[in-house]
């Protein structure tokens, strides 16, 4: 008796998209099993296309990871926005990501309009499904059955990895049959040394308030590794608008920017696998987020 053959591999291009917060960058780390993406509880985190490859036996999804879609206001998140417009473009698969607990009706009304008729598949994932009662879950699915001819729609819990079996599957099925277009062991396109500005960029959205965050730009002067990668030497400079914001970042004797430092390092050494010696700089761009050619400098296409 033969064996039944194996069902074909599958692979392509899945943009993760949705309104800020919906948790897209955190089901992108989830899914890789390691931490590429920044996260925070605050809205507009993610700023540029994050790419990630899921490895799986017979399929490889290439999963993009996007700002959060919202009417923009000023020059940088109108770029910000556009780049996440953009990532729907030559894809396999839209994957929607939506806040159950809290819906964002003028971010999903935005994006409602922009979803193309002809195009790729919509899968609509329901996130944060520990956050509302079980018996608001069918009626969540049915009320959004009815706003749009969704291919699959999958309620997931991306921080407890509540249902991503059922959402990989759902992915997998609706992804074209094809050969892996990356190596079996990359996880990303992005440098090590661009994930490391966005890990210190998230412990200053982490750990400051009020605007600092959105004025913050990172960039990485030197990136040395010893000989045998015993230990990395990394400097990089925190970007911030005014001269008042540097001063809150620092810190009374230097204290905020010491904790901004420490965990950064230790988010930076699990990425990386090594030592890491981390020097903080931080300096004033006047006004970089209204200021084209910082924003350029600052990787902001
Ligand atoms: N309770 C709960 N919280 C979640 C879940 N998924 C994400 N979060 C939280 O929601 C917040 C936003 O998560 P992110 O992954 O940064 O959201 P995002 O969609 O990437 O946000 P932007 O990059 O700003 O567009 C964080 O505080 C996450 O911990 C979930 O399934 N349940
Ligand atoms: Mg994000």
């Amino acid at each position: 008796m033969s064996a039944p053959l194996p069902s074909a591999f599958r692979c392509g291009y899945v943009a993760i998209l949705g309104a800020p917060n919906a948790g897209k960058s955190t089901l992108l780390n989830r899914l890789l099993g390691m931490k590429i993406a920044i996260t925070s509880k605050r809205p507009q985190t993610t700023r540029t296309r994050i790419l990630g490859v899921v490895q799986r036996p017979g399929a490889q999804m290439i999963l993009l990871d996007t700002p959060g879609i919202h009417q923009a206001r000023g020059p940088l998140n109108t770029r910000i926005v556009a780049a996440a417009l953009t990532a729907m473009e030559d894809v396999d698969l839209l994957l929607w990501l939506v806040d159950a607990e809290r819906p964002d009706p003028e971010a999903e009304g935005f994006l409602l309009e922009r979803l193309p008729s002809a195009g790729p598949p919509v899968l609509l994932a329901i996130n944060k499904i520990d956050r509302v009662a079980k018996a608001q879950v069918l009626p969540l699915i049915d009320a959004w059955r009815r706003r749009h001819p969704f291919a699959a729609i999958v309620p997931i819990s991306a921080r407890y990895g509540t249902q991503l079996e059922a959402l990989e599957e759902e992915m997998t099925r609706l992804l074209p049959e094809g050969p892996a277009l990356f190596p079996e062991d990359q996880v990303t396109d992005q440098p090590e040394r661009v994930i490391v500005t966005e890990m210190i960029r998230e412990k200053v959205f982490r750990l400051t308030g009020a605007e600092i965050p959105y004025s913050t730009a990172v960039t990485v002067e030197q990136f040395k590794a010893r000989p045998d990668r015993a230990l990395i030497d990394i400097h990089a400079t925190i970007h911030l608008e005014r001269d008042s914001q540097k001063a809150i970042v620092i810190g009374k004797g230097g204290a905020k920017l010491r904790q901004i430092g420490e965990a950064a390092r230790m988010d930076i050494q699990r990425l990386l696998g090594a030592k890491v010696f981390l020097k903080l700089f931080v300096r004033v761009q006047k006004n970089w987020t209204r200021d084209a050619k910082a924003m350029e400098r600052f990787g902001y296409p």
